[in-house]
């Protein structure tokens, strides 16, 4: 079988779908094998290619093998049944593995109409486990370069998942921040604006403080507070509540997926960030510093604490989109815990969106190798579960309490760092965008076996309550009815999931 240069292929020679095994070493430098890898190019405008490939290592060093380009984008691998062999696959390398699973030819066209699928997950790549920690080199993983060939199986294993309406064509690409254009990223606020003044569905009389649609979910927040973090639902509702923001957006204009805040890109200063640059293609600047704030001391126990210092703003956020915005619901005095149901917080309290971008709980908790290690340190949904949200009854360390994901909100601070109303601050979605992200390249590495749930459904199990199972139910009412846990899996699932990350 003939194969042409990565760089020369275009959307018609991509026919069929193969997996590729690696036989020498790679040739070029620096390089490693590893396992699998993707690519994709310009596939939310219809007009690129998405390739995805798997890859089974000859050695057991997995690492990334740039090939032709450090741009993952424009890394394309997938036969053809003529051309040129320069630059090739099997120059590189690669031997063409039989097909186990072929993808139909009249199926394939059809794929092509909207892109093009290049995918060789099916068979081989199910037979392969997921990579370990230990298989990487430390400067791999803390460049990021270990999350985004992450990122790249996930992608090639989660095209062999489609169901239901979810297809290729129409699935949500969910992309960093950086990786959107700036005239896109100012029509994404836009459509975050439009969601914070088309009026609430809520009655008034039951929550006054509800203008928007916006505030109806923030609304759905803070009614599920005490149910929905560090218990078993936590990483499903908030990916629901994602979608339930994605629709909402769409109503707005924004028909792609939520974008998300890659973490580890920012821990020398979030201040510092295209995300928080305050210009009109960002979220709005850090909020106006207030000096000489005290240290933030978060007591999980009487004898476990973190100690965050303060970070570069604290105040109104100064200048950008959102800074004229208003927050309303939601002042919760006296925080013994999370409330739950029935709660407080139902008032018109109109005040400022506060900020205060903070780099030292992003280094300490949600830099790449924190967010590279929970994926490849945990094999069940438990322990991956707690560990990503730093769960205080099982983490015994500083070290670990917080997690990623508190890394993330605390890399905000301000609203955003209020776990009962953090949604108000627009980072909020990106935090979780990133958040849904990790857990979606962790459970695709293994989906079968990364497909069910643990633990209860109150916060750390106060008040005590049963283990949920996957017939349980969450909802992001009055904009998302409600669905079985079950539903929520599979992030291709089609009803109602249809987003992968890019
Ligand atoms: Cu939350």
């Amino acid at each position: 079988m003939q194969v042409k240069a990565f760089r020369d292929l275009s959307k018609s020679d991509c026919m069929s779908v193969q997996v590729y095994q690696p036989v020498h070493m790679c040739k070029k430098s620096p390089c490693m094998w590893h396992r699998y890898a993707a690519a994709i190019t310009n596939a939310d405008a219809g007009t690129g290619v998405l390739a995805a490939s798997a890859f089974l290592g000859q050695s057991n060093t997995l690492g990334v093998c740039p090939l032709t380009t450090s741009r993952a984008e424009n890394l394309y691998l997938c036969t053809n049944t003529g051309g040129s062999t320069a630059d090739s696959p099997m120059q590189a390398g690669f031997h063409p593995l039989p097909l186990t699973a072929k993808v139909h030819p009249s199926k394939t066209m059809k794929l092509l109409t909207s892109f093009l699928l290049v995918l060789a997950t099916v068979g081989h790549a199910s037979a392969v486990l997921p990579p370990k920690l230990q298989e990487f080199t430390q400067s791999a993983i803390d460049s990021g370069l270990v999350l985004k060939t992450l990122n790249g199986i996930a992608l090639a294993k989660t095209f062999s998942s489609f169901s239901g309406t979810c297809t290729p064509s129409n699935v949500k690409f969910r992309r960093e921040w950086r990786s959107i254009s700036r005239n896109s990223r100012k029509k994404f606020v836009e459509a975050v604006k439009c969601v914070q003044t088309k009026p609430s569905v809520l009655p008034p009389s039951e929550v006054p403080g509800a203008k928007s649609v916006y505030d109806d979910l923030v609304w759905a927040h803070i009614r599920k507070a005490g149910l929905v973090h560090n218990s078993g639902t936590f990483l499903l509702f908030h990916r629901y509540y994602l979608y339930a923001y994605e629709q909402e957006l769409a109503k707005c204009g924004w028909k792609s997926g939520v974008p998300y805040w890659n973490w580890g890109l920012d821990i020398n200063g979030p201040h510092l960030s295209p995300v928080f640059d305050g210009s009109d293609a960002s979220l709005g600047s850090d909020g106006i510093f207030i000096p000489n704030q005290p240290d933030r001391v978060i007591h999980f126990t009487p004898t476990l604490s973190v100690v965050i210092p303060p970070g570069t703003g604290g105040g109104c956020v100064a200048s950008g989109p959102f800074s004229d915005f208003t927050i309303r619901l939601g002042i919760f005095s006296n925080l013994t815990g999370m409330p739950v149901e029935p709660v407080d917080g139902r008032g018109d309290n109109p005040r400022c969106l506060e900020r205060d971008l903070n780099g030292n709980p992003l280094r300490r908790w949600s830099s790449f190798r924190n967010t590279t290690e929970v994926i490849l340190s945990h094999d069940n949904i438990w322990d991956f579960q707690t560990h990503i949200e730093g769960d205080p009854r099982f983490m015994d360390s500083q070290l670990e309490l917080m997690g990623p994901h508190g890394g993330g909100h605390a890399g905000i601070g301000g609203v955003a760092g209020n776990p009962i109303i953090s949604p108000y601050d627009p980072a909020f979605w990106l935090t979780h965008s990133q958040l849904d992200r990790i857990y979606w390249i962790w459970q695709m590495l293994d989906l079968e076996n990364r497909s069910n749930v643990a633990g209860t459904s109150t916060w750390i199990n106060l008040p005590p309550s049963p283990n949920i199972t996957v017939e349980d139910t969450i909802d992001v009412l009055p904009h998302q009815p409600t669905r079985k846990l079950k539903e929520l899996m599979n992030t291709v699932g089609g009803s109602p999931l249809c987003h992968v990350y890019v």
